[in-house]
């Protein structure tokens, strides 16, 4: 059986710098890994509304590009992966565009990124260095698999900063961890290391800091290297039940997607073009 492992590249990654951003890195490998960097270690990689524009259209290109297959999300340097909302430009409405830029309606920018994070038919792995902490914690948690290194530390922190996520990041934290421990997180904003968050289930690994991008590019390779469309069907499946109707209809297109190719749906168009009967009855009525 040995024969039918395929061989798995452990070759160093190359990455190529794609586009043109200010808050975040984005980089593909040839061998069709695209990587998002939350560029801000200054503020351990919060991010503001900028950032999470850029963000969504690095995660669009990556849906697009038939190349990609699998995308990283990670932060820049050793001490964050992300550290959530700006709170420099947290306004009454949400977070503004503009530092004070006062009178303007602000938003949650990171509402409708999660959703595209939800839906995009293809692998996220965060790759989480140092902390992931409130809307930094969500993201890791909306991702699809967590590779972490042993600095890392995940936490809430909303109540004590006048906030809470009563989306994804109680809905989906309570379904990864169990709702007692998701009260605990939130309730009591505590840290936990990268261990403590492997036992609850929240990371899929955890490695020396040093191995943090090897090993992640070493799970994104395993994932390259088995069906495209199993992948996006599993990811869609896990989320039918998760995300309710959305979810199921992200799972009943992706079958469309497969039906349209399908003799018997050729039919129903071809005899609509050359205005005929469609003849379905040639096709099997399945068991
Ligand atoms: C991450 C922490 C624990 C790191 O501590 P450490 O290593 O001691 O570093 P610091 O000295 O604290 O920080 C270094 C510099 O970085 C700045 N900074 C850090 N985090 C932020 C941030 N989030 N915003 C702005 N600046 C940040 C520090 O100020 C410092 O700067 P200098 O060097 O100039 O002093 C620690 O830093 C920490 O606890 N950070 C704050 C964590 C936090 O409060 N995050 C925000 C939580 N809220 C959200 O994420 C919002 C989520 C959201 O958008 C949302 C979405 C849907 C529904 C609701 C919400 C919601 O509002 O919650």
């Amino acid at each position: 059986m040995a024969g039918h492992t395929p061989q798995i590249s452990t070759e160093p990654v190359v990455w190529t710098p794609v586009g043109d951003f200010t808050d975040i890195r984005y980089e593909h490998s040839a061998e069709g890994i695209a990587k998002i960097t939350i560029n801000r270690p200054e503020v351990r990689n919060a991010f503001r509304p900028q950032t999470i524009v850029e963000i969504s259209q690095a995660l669009t290109e990556a849906r697009d590009n038939p190349a990609v297959g699998v995308i990283v999300l990670t932060g820049e340097g050793p001490n964050a992966f992300c550290s959530g909302g700006d709170q420099r430009v947290r306004g009454d409405t949400g977070y503004l565009s503009e530092p004070g830029a006062a009178g303007a309606v602000g938003r949650f920018h990171v509402t409708d990124l999660h959703i595209q994070m939800r839906r995009l038919p293809k692998p996220i792995v965060a790759m989480v260095a140092g902390y992931a902490i409130g809307g930094g914690h969500v993201l890791h948690l909306v991702c699809d698999l967590t590779i972490a290194a042993d600095n890392a530390r995940f936490g809430q922190v909303g109540p004590r900063v006048g906030s809470f996520d009563g989306g994804y990041g109680a809905s989906l934290l309570a379904e990864i961890v169990g709702a007692k421990k998701a009260k605990e997180i939130w309730f009591l904003c505590r840290q936990y290391d990268a261990h403590q968050a492997e036992r609850m289930g929240m990371v899929n690994t955890v490695v020396p800091l040093a191995d943090l991008e090897r090993e992640t590019v070493q799970w994104c390779r395993e994932m390259l290297a088995l069906s495209p469309f199993a992948l996006r069907l599993m990811k869609a499946s896990f989320h039918a039940a998760e995300d309710g109707m959305a979810g199921i209809q992200q799972l009943a297109h992706d079958a469309n997607l497969l039906f349209y190719a399908n003799e018997e749906a050729k039919e129903g168009r071809e005899a609509f073009k050359a205005r005929r009967r469609p003849e379905f009855e040639k096709f099997p009525r399945r068991p």
